[in-house]
């Protein structure tokens, strides 16, 4: 069996606004698929982030499903999990689920898994969508959860696990699974998620990123450099997976640093190599100080004058002088999260409530509704509300009537003994 392995292919996105961009990715996506297709795969997998956005424009839907419905009709069978860029962010169906033929995987409790038969041998494809593991502890247990779901009943197949989460072995900066919580069971792990690629081969089983499909940021290039961009295709025929590297085009694209004094020569340097017959991009860092911006903004506004119409430079600038301490930044997101909302309710001290309210949105998330009124109900108890919340005891207004000019009364009325309560229902016209 072989199958066609893509992941963040992020269709719809445009890079730096540029429309030409997203049309230069969908362009290079069926360039792929047509690769794929010419080398006759029995599956084609999605790990996650397909879409740029949950939401993604109509022409973007319509592009997807034309250009898979070659494959589909010809019994290709063509599987999918979400990334936290293609779920929903509201309660509303993944954009999938509008593309016949895709089977969308990891969504609901009775979709983990897809298991068929090809050349007379067993396999199973197993998948679970994105859960955010910077939400805390729970997700993490969620998703753990979610993967023995998926892989129940697959013993004996040969199977193929599809994830789109971080793995922290591989970047640290992020909250992710480690290797040691990937089950050794499936023979491929077809991963999602990090942008550049990786082949982990274990005891016969093989745990691989294809990485971004295009380049899809300036800090991509380099490592577009060293391992390219494109898809896996990966034959699972044989006892261990053999995996391909195909190669597809990607958006020209390209970086430059320089000082203020090498900008023209750097530049021009640069360009100098580029496609002279299609759009690029050329970012150009800048090293200078401060107080030379409005001298660089008169260099560069030249520049771009005598520069090809069709490649859009995009000045970096970065201030030598202006020195920002990284060491205080944390890299710990969830700690973050935490540490933002004690500073809104006023400080340090308020961490434990703070800790409180980001574990209400994550069992939000996890869509736990009795689970939320529980928590709901004991950060409600929390005493910093009283505290800090000064409610004042509900009066009604006081309200002075005239009986002889509202109602005409010759008498003057009783000025004790009336309530406040009265005196509006006199005002209203009520009781006397
Ligand atoms: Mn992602």
């Amino acid at each position: 069996m072989l199958i066609a392995h893509f992941a963040d292919t992020h269709l719809g996105f445009k890079l730096y606004g540029l429309s030409w961009t997203m049309d230069e990715i969908l362009d290079h996506f069926r360039t792929a698929i047509e690769n794929a297709a010419a080398e006759h795969v029995d599956a084609v997998l999605f790990s996650g982030d397909t879409f740029d956005y949950w939401k993604p424009p109509n022409r973007v839907i319509k592009f997807f499903m034309d250009t898979l419905k070659p494959l589909i009709d010809r019994g290709v069978r063509v599987y999918a999990v979400l990334g936290e860029h293609d779920t929903p962010k509201r309660r509303d169906l993944p954009v999938h689920e509008l593309v016949p033929g895709i089977m969308l995987l990891g969504t609901r409790p009775d979709r983990f898994r897809d298991c068929f038969t090809v050349d007379g041998v067993e396999y199973c494809v197993a998948g679970v969508s994105n859960l955010r593991l910077s939400y805390g502890e729970g997700m993490r247990r969620k998703l753990k959860e979610r993967i023995n779901k998926a892989l129940a009943g697959t013993a004996g197949r040969k199977t193929i696990l599809m994830l789109h989460q971080n793995i922290s072995n591989f970047f640290t900066f992020e909250p992710g699974l480690d290797l040691g919580e990937i089950p050794r069971s499936p023979i491929y792990v077809a991963m999602g998620h990090l942008h550049r690629r990786i082949i982990h081969r274990r005891d016969g089983q093989v745990i691989a990123y294809p990485g971004s499909l295009d380049i899809l940021n300036v800090d991509e290039v380099d490592v577009y450099r060293e391992v390219g961009k494109g898809f896996y295709l990966v034959d699972l025929s044989g006892d261990e997976p053999l995996v391909e590297k195909v190669d597809t085009p990607v958006l020209a694209l390209d970086k430059v640093s320089c000082e203020l004094k090498e900008l023209e020569t750097g530049v021009r340097r640069k360009i100098s190599g580029f496609p002279r017959d299609r759009n690029s991009i050329l970012v150009v860092e800048l090293t200078l100080n401060a107080d030379e911006k409005p001298k660089a903004d008169i260099i560069i506004s030249k520049l771009r004058k005598t520069l090809p119409k069709n490649l859009y430079l995009r000045i970096k600038p970065v201030y030598r002088d202006l020195h920002i301490d990284y060491k205080t930044a944390t890299t710990d997101t969830e700690q973050l999260e935490i540490d933002v909302i004690a500073e809104r309710l006023g400080g340090e001290k308020y961490r434990g409530l703070a800790e409180k309210i980001k574990r209400l949105k994550e069992l939000a998330l996890e869509e736990d509704w009795a689970a939320v009124r529980e928590q709901l109900e004991e950060i409600a108890y929390d005493p910093y509300w009283e505290k800090h919340i000064h409610l004042k005891p509900i009066t009604l207004p006081e309200v002075r009537v005239d009986h002889e000019r509202v109602a005409g009364s010759k008498a003057a009325p009783e000025k004790t003994g009336f309530s406040k309560a009265r005196n509006l229902l006199s005002f209203l016209g009520g009781e006397h």
